[in-house]
């Protein structure tokens, strides 16, 4: 078997530059003489319009900026490939999914949503997850989120949607924000939108890392084989190193302290070489099951529970490489969910086929030109050839004088592909239909796995939930939109409704007064509305639902980052000690001092300091250890220090100190409030051993002891 992982890199490498070595040039390939001063009349002259040199660089720098994307402006991308585990030939023809061990060049984006391209990376907000793959059949993109259902069910509203959670036009205020009257105007308008509506609210809107997040393609879409029989699908991405977030209060700190935190880690984790990886998995549906659940396959707020039909693994994708140039690559990369190969298809999901048309259309004001495929990064590394001719920027020299089809002049060339010969047909649906302007009534089921993604939270989380509710609704000015909201929450959730509105100061109304807009009624040509309704969800509760309880979490602490807090005097042997455990685990014990430069250890020797207390933060880091050490009292009575410890309790991290630096611990404000249940605190009175170590690090792959959070709160 061929593989052609390494076949994107080849076909980039042929537009790749690099200065080293080299004249400095014009555009044209003059060398330049002298890039210091512009051409003068005279020392003290006015400069000279036949400055080409200037004019050429200054013009060029006037247009080095592109729109920014409407959506999902801010993101981070790598390279890497995706490799077949489990192949899948009886229900697909598509090619890259034939054998096992076959590998396929990707480029994979993650996005937020709502920011401008230099916003916050820790937004809540959902998270785009989009992966390019560039198979020898053409360019096959699965342009998924983070989150597995959307807000509307029909891609009219996605203007209107985006509209509302921009910043408000009048003002331009407030940036990578949901939380705002008319994002929460809008959604407390549109029933349908209470599904989405509990996992932005959740932890997953904020996640640790671009590496522990799941992916999903949302839509259903249709697999298809060579016997033209075809399924349903729903494509998973699921993360090696578990489902992860971070608490909010800490999401907010970061976003000052370093927000380019999510960039950052994808970046240093591939530099690093701990390659970010995922399962791609698929949930099949026969055919002849399309009406057999209690919500429409087509329906994009809806999930199938992997308790119906579970998740099957196909593959896994595993990012090694770093992009080269972020412009030209993350930036200049244009994804569309209607970029398919032959053995992939759409369905009549409404949303999607409302995409199928957007992608298309704002490539060409994003990047200009119906040729955005020939871009480096865009381009396929199949073979293109076809009628299509000019346009701005064209870089393909057509030879030949026909570029029609059908010719005889030349040849009949290019000629169209038979099926068999891996020419594409659309998947042969039958329709037959009205042309209408309505929802089908299928589609109004708006609490029903609302409820069952509620029902499926820990306490920890459902109170997330809560808190983030009143955060956001508590930023809303307009005391109507809070009370349609809580109306809406009392269908999904009455417990849920009234503990936000205690935190609102409101009452949550008796009845619902959100009706959702049917359409025209095409015998009384009138506007008809629709009541929303609650299926029961023949699911009740779905473990793969809850972050906390996710079986496919795995205890992992690697490339997780610990900040080891020193000063002069600092025992040796404990942060070595420390320092070399985590590193067997694959994880990184970073040592912080009070000043850059290095601290003198017990034993005189120097250890050098990755940060100080100032340049770094423990909301930046998974866990704290504070080692024995002389000069300790001094860290005490360290605020900078302390924060290090109050932040990390109160983000229920696990914090861990020896000798007379446990000491430290017990003075720390939150020492009151430690109990024996809190397994996150590992402290010891002796000079850290390995066993100390060990426990530091099984505690970390609980990731966060979230049973201390009513503790901290009450
Ligand atoms: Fe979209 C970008 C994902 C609904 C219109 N979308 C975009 C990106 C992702 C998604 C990941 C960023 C791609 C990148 O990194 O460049 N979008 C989704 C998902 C949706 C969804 C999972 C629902 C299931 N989107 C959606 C609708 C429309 C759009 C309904 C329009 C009718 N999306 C766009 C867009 C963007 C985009 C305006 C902006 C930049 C781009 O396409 O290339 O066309």
């Amino acid at each position: 078997m061929k593989n052609f992982q390494d076949e994107k890199q080849r076909d980039l490498s042929i537009n790749k530059s690099d200065g080293t070595n080299k004249f400095l040039t014009t555009d044209q390939g003059v060398k330049i003489n002298d890039d210091n001063n512009s051409l003068k009349a005279g020392n003290r002259g006015p400069s000279l319009l036949e400055d080409f040199i200037l004019r050429e660089k200054i013009t060029h720098f006037d247009h080095e900026r592109i729109p920014e994307r409407i959506v999902h402006a801010r993101g981070s991308g790598a390279h890497g490939f995706f490799e077949v585990t489990n192949p899948i030939p009886e229900l697909t023809k598509a090619g890259f999914l034939q054998e096992k061990g076959q590998k396929t060049p990707v480029f994979a984006r993650f996005s937020t949503v709502a920011g401008s391209r230099g916003s916050t990376d820790l937004a809540r907000d959902a998270r785009g997850f989009a992966v390019k793959f560039y198979t020898q059949e053409g360019i096959y993109d699965l342009v998924a989120n983070n989150i597995p259902v959307f807000f509307i069910q029909d891609a009219s509203k996605f203007p209107d949607l985006i509209h509302a959670v921009k910043p408000e036009p009048h003002n331009e205020m407030p940036q990578a924000a949901s939380a705002h009257d008319t994002f929460w105007d809008f959604i407390s308008l549109m029933p349908e939108s209470m599904h989405m509506i509990m996992w932005v609210m959740s932890d997953r809107a904020i996640p640790r890392s671009y590496r522990m997040m799941e992916g999903f393609g949302v839509h259903t879409f249709r697999l298809v084989n060579a016997q033209e029989e075809s399924v349903f699908v729903k494509f998973h991405w699921k993360p090696k190193l578990g489902t992860h977030a971070v608490a909010w209060d800490e999401a907010q700190k970061i976003s000052g302290k370093n927000p380019d935190f999510h960039r950052q880690d994808l970046w240093e984790a591939i530099e690093m070489g701990n390659f970010p990886e995922w399962e791609l998995g698929v949930q099949v549906v026969p055919n002849e099951d399309e009406n057999k659940y209690d919500f429409d396959l087509l329906d994009p707020t809806k999930i199938i529970p992997e308790e119906l039909v579970p998740v099957t693994i196909v593959g896994r994708m595993v990012l090694n490489k770093n992009p080269d140039n972020f412009f030209a690559e993350t930036e200049q990369i244009a994804f569309h969910p209607g970029h398919v190969v032959p053995g992939i298809d759409f369905t009549n999901d409404p949303l999607l086929q409302g995409r199928l048309f957007s992608y298309t259309d704002t490539q060409l004001s994003r990047l200009g030109s119906p040729n955005f495929h020939e871009i480096p990064i865009n381009r396929s590394i199949a073979p293109i050839h076809n009628n299509q001719r000019d346009g701005h920027m064209r870089q393909e020299i057509n030879k030949g004088r026909v570029s029609y089809h059908p010719n005889s002049l030349g040849g009949g060339c290019p000629y169209q592909a038979k099926i068999a010969e891996g020419g594409f047909a659309s998947f042969n649906e039958r329709i037959d239909a009205h042309k209408v302007r309505e929802r089908s009534e299928s589609f109004t089921d708006h609490f029903g796995q609302a409820k069952l993604f509620f029902n499926s939270q820990t306490p920890e989380e459902k109170s997330h939930i809560v808190k983030a509710l009143r955060f956001e609704l508590g930023k809303v000015e307009t005391t109507a939109i809070r009370v349609r909201m809580l109306g809406l929450l009392s269908q999904v959730d009455k417990e849920l409704a009234e503990k936000v509105a205690l935190g609102l100061g409101a009452a949550v109304p008796p009845v619902l007064e959100t009706p959702i807009n049917k359409g025209v009624s095409p015998e009384t040509e009138e506007n008809g509305t629709q009541e929303p309704q609650t299926a029961e969800s023949s699911v009740e509760s779905s473990q793969a639902l809850s972050m906390v309880k996710n079986p496919t979490n795995s205890p992992t602490i690697e490339s997780r980052k610990v900040a080891i807090l020193v000063s002069d005097g600092v025992s040796e042997a404990s942060v070595m000690n420390m320092k070399n455990a985590l590193k067997k685990e694959g994880a990184k014990g970073c040592v912080i001092a009070p000043h850059l430069g290095s601290v003198l250890t017990d034993t005189d020797n120097a250890i050098a300091a990755e940060f100080s207390f100032l340049t770094a933060s423990s909301v930046l880091f998974d866990a704290v250890y504070v080692p024995h050490g002389l000069g300790l009292n001094a860290l005490a009575e360290n605020d900078d220090a302390l924060e290090y410890l109050n932040d990390a309790y109160k983000h229920c991290k696990v914090i861990g100190a020896d000798g007379e630096a446990s000491e430290i611990i017990n003075s720390a404000p939150f020492a009151g409030k430690i109990t024996n249940d809190d397994g996150g605190i590992i402290l010891t009175s002796e000079i850290a051993g390995e066993g100390f170590a060990q426990k530091f690090i099984t505690a970390m792959t609980m990731h966060r002891f979230w049973q201390r959070e009513p503790n901290l709160y009450n």
